[in-house]
C-alpha cells in the first residue's frame, strides 16, 4: 500500500472545459504568433500534428499538461531574477519569488526532500550546480578555514592558486557510458570529465546487471570524493541504500542524477532502498522526463550541502528562467496529486509489457528486460546498426533512439541498440496491449530492413525498408493513436 500523497495545491481535473479553454488560449496564442511569423505559427501547428500522429517511444520525453505549457509563455520570461529567493542581484522579484518558493515547496513535498533548487534550466546544469556545491562544501569551505579566510577574495595569490588546484584535483566516480550512465557523470569530452580525475563503474559483463561489490571494491581503490548514481540508459532499478553504504565507506559524497526517474520517485513506483532522496547527500533531476514537466533540472539536497546549491546562479547558472520556474510549480502540483501515482505504475507496467513483447517475438534486450520505463534493444540480432534501426522505424512513424549497449562494437555514434520508453505513450492512455502490439510493429520493421553497402564496404547507416512495410505500420500505428488521442478535445 502506498501513502496517500498530501496535496495542498488545487489542480482542476483535466476535463471537457479545461480542454475547451486550452483550445481557445492556443488558437488566440497562434493567432497572434501568426501575425508576426506565420513560419513559427506554422510550425507550431505542424509539430502537434508531428506528435499526434506518431508512436513517441523515446524514453526521455513525454507530454507535458496544456496548464504546464501555457504558464511558459508569460512576461515571467522578460524578468532577470539571479540569485534567491529574497536574496537577488535584482529590483522587482517579488513575483518571481513567489513562483519559485511554490516549485521548491512542491518539490520538497513529492519527494521529502529537506532542500529544493529549482533554478536550474536543464539536467546538464542540475548536475553542474551539484558538482560545484559538494565542491564548495568539501573543498573550499574547510580549504578556506585552513587558511583562516571567510571569502575567496580574502586570499593572497599563493593561497588561492593553491586551493584551486585542489578544487581541480578531485575525484569522481560514476557508471559508464556504455552500460547505461550519462555523459555528465565523467565522461572525457563533458566538463564533468575534465574538472575531476574520473574512473568509471560499469555492469556485469554476464548480467548485465549493476554489481554492487564490484562497485564497492573499484570505489576502495579509487576512494572518489564523488559517488554518481543514476542513468540514462539502464533499465533497472538501483538500490540507493548500497550506494549509500559505498559512499560512507570510502568518504564520498554520494549524488544521483534521477532524471529519467524521477517520475518514478515522485509516483512512488521506486520506495524504501530505491527511492533516492534519503540515501543521497544531492540529488538532481530534470523535469520534463517521466516528471512530466517543463524543460528544465531540479537539485534536492541534504541541509548540509543546500547553501552551496543556493549559489548555483551565478556560479554556474545564468539568469533563472522564471517562466519555466512557475511551470515547474505547475508540473510538480500536477505530480503530487493522486492520478500521477497510477500514471508512474502503468509506466513501469507498460515498459514490462514492451519488453516482453520483444522477448517472446525473438528480440534481445539489454539484461534480459527491463523494472523501470526503459528498454534496451539490442539490434544487431536483425543485423542492423542502432542508426539504421533508428532511420528505418522513423520511416515508419516510430520515434525512437539509437543507444550504445554495453561494450558496443559500433561505438556511440552509430550504436548497436535502440532505447524505447514508455513515459510519453502512457500519458496519451496506451496500456499493456497496445505496448505489445508497439513491440510487434517495432518487430516488423526491423525485420523488414536490410543494411545496404556503401561504396567503401558495409555502411553503419544506410539501409533499404521493404517496400509497403512503412504504410502497413502507419496503418497499424494509427488505429491506437486514434484510440488515444494526443491532448484529447485540444482543437486549434
Ligand atoms: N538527453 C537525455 C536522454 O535522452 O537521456 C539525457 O541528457
Amino acid at each position: 500500500m502506498t501513502a496517500e500523497p498530501t496535496v495542498t495545491a488545487a489542480t482542476p481535473a483535466p476535463g471537457a472545459d479545461y480542454a475547451a479553454t486550452a483550445s481557445a488560449a492556443y488558437r488566440s496564442a497562434l493567432q497572434v504568433i501568426e501575425s508576426v511569423e506565420p513560419r513559427v505559427a506554422a510550425a507550431t501547428r505542424k509539430e502537434l500534428a508531428d506528435q499526434r500522429d506518431s508512436l513517441k517511444l523515446i524514453a526521455s520525453e513525454n507530454y507535458a499538461s496544456p496548464a504546464v505549457l501555457l504558464t511558459m509563455g508569460t512576461w515571467f520570461s522578460d524578468k532577470y531574477a539571479e540569485g534567491t529567493v529574497g536574496h537577488r542581484f535584482y529590483a522587482a522579484c517579488q513575483n518571481v519569488d513567489t513562483v519559485e518558493s511554490l516549485a521548491a515547496e512542491h518539490a520538497r513535498e513529492l519527494f521529502g526532500a529537506p532542500y529544493a533548487y529549482a533554478q536550474p534550466h536543464s539536467g546538464i546544469d542540475a548536475n553542474l550546480v551539484a558538482y560545484w556545491a559538494i565542491l564548495a562544501t568539501r573543498v573550499e569551505a574547510p580549504g578556506l578555514a585552513e587558511l583562516g579566510a571567510k571569502h575567496v577574495n580574502d586570499l593572497s595569490e599563493q593561497d588561492w592558486e593553491t586551493l584551486r588546484g585542489k578544487l581541480g584535483n578531485q575525484r569522481l566516480m560514476g557508471m559508464s557510458l556504455d552500460t547505461g550512465g550519462h555523459l555528465t557523470h565523467g565522461f572525457r569530452p563533458n566538463i564533468s570529465g575534465k574538472m575531476f580525475h574520473q574512473r568509471s563503474y560499469g555492469t556485469d559483463p554476464e548480467t548485465g546487471l549493476l554489481d554492487y561489490a564490484a562497485i564497492a571494491a573499484a570505489a576502495r581503490e579509487f576512494k572518489p570524493l564523488v559517488l554518481v548514481a543514476g542513468y540514462s540508459a539502464y533499465p533497472r532499478r538501483v538500490n540507493f541504500a548500497k550506494m549509500r553504504e559505498i559512499a560512507d565507506e570510502v568518504g564520498a559524497t554520494l549524488m544521483v542524477d534521477m532524471a529519467h526517474f524521477a517520475g518514478l520517485v515522485a509516483g512512488k513506483v521506486f520506495t524504501g532502498e530505491e527511492d533516492p532522496v534519503p540515501y543521497a547527500h544531492v540529488t538532481t533531476t530534470t523535469t520534463h522526463k517521466s516528471l512530466r514537466g517543463p524543460r528544465g533540472g531540479l537539485v534536492l539536497a541534504t541541509k548540509e550541502y543546500s547553501d552551496a546549491v543556493d549559489k548555483g546562479c551565478p556560479m554556474v547558472l545564468g539568469g533563472p528562467l522564471s517562466h519555466v520556474m512557475a511551470a515547474k510549480a505547475v508540473a510538480l502540483a500536477e505530480a503530487r496529486q493522486p492520478e500521477f501515482q497510477s500514471y508512474a505504475q502503468a509506466v513501469a507496467d507498460n515498459a514490462k509489457a514492451l519488453a516482453d513483447g520483444f522477448l517472446k517475438r525473438g528480440g534481445r534486450l539489454v539484461t534480459g528486460g527491463t523494472d523501470n520505463h526503459l528498454v534496451l534493444l539490442d539490434v544487431t540480432s536483425f543485423g542492423l546498426t542502432g542508426r539504421q534501426a533508428e532511420s528505418a522505424l522513423l520511416d515508419a512513424g516510430i520515434v525512437t533512439n539509437r543507444n550504445a549497449i554495453p561494450a558496443d562494437p559500433n561505438g556511440a555514434w552509430y550504436t548497436s541498440g535502440i532505447r524505447l520508453g514508455t513515459p510519453a505513450l502512457t500519458t496519451r492512455g496506451f496500456g499493456a496491449d497496445e505496448f505489445d502490439r508497439v513491440a510487434e510493429l517495432v518487430v516488423e520493421v526491423l525485420t523488414n530492413t536490410q543494411p545496404t553497402a556503401a561504396s567503401s564496404g558495409p555502411s553503419k547507416a544506410k539501409y533499404t525498408l521493404a517496400d509497403g512495410t512503412a504504410e502497413r505500420v502507419h496503418a497499424g500505428a494509427a488505429e491506437m493513436l486514434a484510440a488515444n488521442p494526443l491532448y484529447p478535445g485540444l482543437t486549434l
